[in-house]
């Protein structure tokens, strides 16, 4: 399962470069050096996977669903039984800490694919009776051969999120990692070889999003496309892919709402906030980076946020004491720092971070950045509009619920929102005025696999999560039997 200097294409079960072979650089973002090649795959690649999943379609889709799921498992129990290799290979990929990738990522990866391999052998379809007259019953059937791109936050975790899905009911699948972190699903592909999963199955092509995701988009026999990333790039997928009639599921990006109500339970509420401010360091579309605290509380809130804030630990991903590693990339780091300059020209304060860290040695020259907190913006600035993605929060303090909603509401995006209060009128009459797909009372990041999973506004389209991804990745066909 180890991880390779060059990574190869997953196309009909075997290992292979790209049919130009040619590579690109892969990178370690906590040493700033390119430490693997990547194949640089274009729509040569995606036709073979094309034609190995056309290929596996006919009896991958009628397999007898015990056989499936047994599959599925096996490469979710060999996930898991090299979970430190995997943990590893997605930290060095990334520069998120190894602690995060073995606790949160990895083993998210092994249950994504586990939970849906048992809803396959639970999902059902409906029937709808007509009195003396018909029946209806609706069948449910794979899609056929459907693509799935996903970006370099979470890698294996949402690479599997939607492969599994797909698999599970009983498509084939092209799917392409982000050309930022593609390791763990090269891995990955190496397990689907252990387990046996059938050749064709599962196609896995590596490259660049605007060559190979794009050829993915364009191709008139992929019907379907899961895709999670930005949201300019979700507008050019639907630009290509709708008038093709492609069914689409985009999860995009997000600038979440964080809004803390003065009757909260401070403690918890600040201990959490430390957490949905800066995991990941706030590479995550659900990580809440606007910040709204209840006037009441507003100077004890900055107080203590920018003092535990500044006790983070930035730096070595495989030390136990690290609380944020490395930002993905070179280009991001500058595209974070960038906004942080804007935020200054539109008058904003920074209170703390926002400046690189200088490591020694080995981490001399990677991407690591302190986190930052922003005061004194106003709503309409660009700094509070747009999706930053990095360890950077603005905190404004807000007098009414009504006030709060406005601001909450006030952004293009829509994906998340968390409300701290222990009034409970409150909470479900902010829950159900908020723009938002998901929203967390009291809580974050608590998540059951069964739930729809999605934004809405510029955050994205459809729904992915237990039920809605079963169903996004199925055609539901009604038969009507006349009895009478
Ligand atoms: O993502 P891209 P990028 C946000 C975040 C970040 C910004 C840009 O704000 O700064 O997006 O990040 C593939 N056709 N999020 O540029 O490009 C690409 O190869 C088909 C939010 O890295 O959207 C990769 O596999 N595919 C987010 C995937 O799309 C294309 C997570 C995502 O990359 C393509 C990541 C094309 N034309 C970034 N162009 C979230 N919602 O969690 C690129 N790709």
């Amino acid at each position: 399962m180890s991880p390779d200097k060059y990574i190869k294409n997953y196309i009909n079960g075997a290992l292979v470069p790209a049919v130009s072979g040619e590579y690109f650089d892969n990178y370690n973002p906590a040493i700033g050096q390119v430490y693997s090649h990547i194949p640089d795959s274009d729509e040569q690649d995606v036709q073979q996977a094309l034609e190995a999943a056309e290929r596996a379609l006919p009896e991958w889709k009628r397999m007898e669903p015990t056989k499936r799921f047994r599959i599925l498992t096996r490469i979710a129990d060999i996930i898991e039984q090299n979970l430190e290799e995997f943990a590893k290979a997605e930290s060095i990929d990334s520069g998120k800490p190894f602690a995060m990738a073995r606790s949160v990522d990895i083993p998210r990866a092994h249950q994504n694919i586990r939970f849906f391999a048992t809803s396959l052998l639970h999902f059902s379809s409906e029937s709808h009776s007509m009195p003396n007259q018909a029946i209806n019953y609706t069948l449910r059937q794979p899609i056929g051969v459907v693509g799935c791109i996903s970006p370099w936050n979470l890698p294996l975790y949402l690479f599997t999120w939607k492969i599994a899905p797909a698999l599970a009911t009983g498509n084939c699948v092209i799917g392409k990692p982000s050309e930022m972190t593609p390791m763990t699903a090269y891995m990955l592909s190496k397990a689907c070889i252990e387990a046996g999963l059938p050749e064709g199955v599962l196609n896995i092509v590596h490259g660049h999003g605007a060559k190979t995701g794009q050829a993915m988009v364009e191709h008139p026999c992929i019907k379907a496309i899961s895709f999670t990333g930005g949201t300019e790039t979700g507008k050019k997928i639907i630009s290509t892919a709708g008038p093709m009639f492609k069914k689409l599921s985009l999860e995009l990006g997000g600038k979440n709402p964080n809004i803390i109500f003065a009757d909260c339970d401070f403690d918890e509420m600040m201990m959490t906030t430390l957490r949905s401010s800066f995991s990941n360091n706030g590479q995550i579309c659900l990580c809440g980076s606007r910040i709204y605290i209840e006037r009441a509380i507003y100077e004890k809130f900055r107080d203590e946020l920018v003092k535990r804030t500044q006790f983070l630990k930035v730096g070595d991903p495989f030390s136990a004491v690290t609380d944020l590693g490395a930002l993905v990339s070179k280009a991001h780091m500058e595209k974070v720092m960038g906004y942080l300059t804007l935020a200054e020209v539109e008058g904003g304060t920074i209170l703390c971070g926002g400046t690189p860290v200088k490591m020694k040695g080995e981490y001399a020259d990677g991407y690591f950045l302190r986190p930052a907190v922003i005061e004194g913006l106003t709503q309409d600035c660009r700094t509070i509009q747009e999706e930053i993605f990095g360890p950077v929060v603005t905190i404004t303090p807000f007098d009414t619920e009504e006030e709060v909603l406005g601001f909450a509401n006030g952004t293009d995006y829509g994906l998340s929102a968390t409300v701290w209060t222990k009034d409970i009128s409150r909470a479900n009459r902010m829950a159900e005025n908020l723009e938002a797909g998901i929203v967390w009372v009291n809580c974050w990041m608590v998540r059951d696999l069964r739930t729809p999973f999605g934004g809405v506004k510029s955050s994205g389209v459809g729904r992915e999560g237990g039920l809605e991804a079963m169903k996004f990745f199925t055609e539901p066909k009604n038969v009507c039997i006349k009895y009478s």
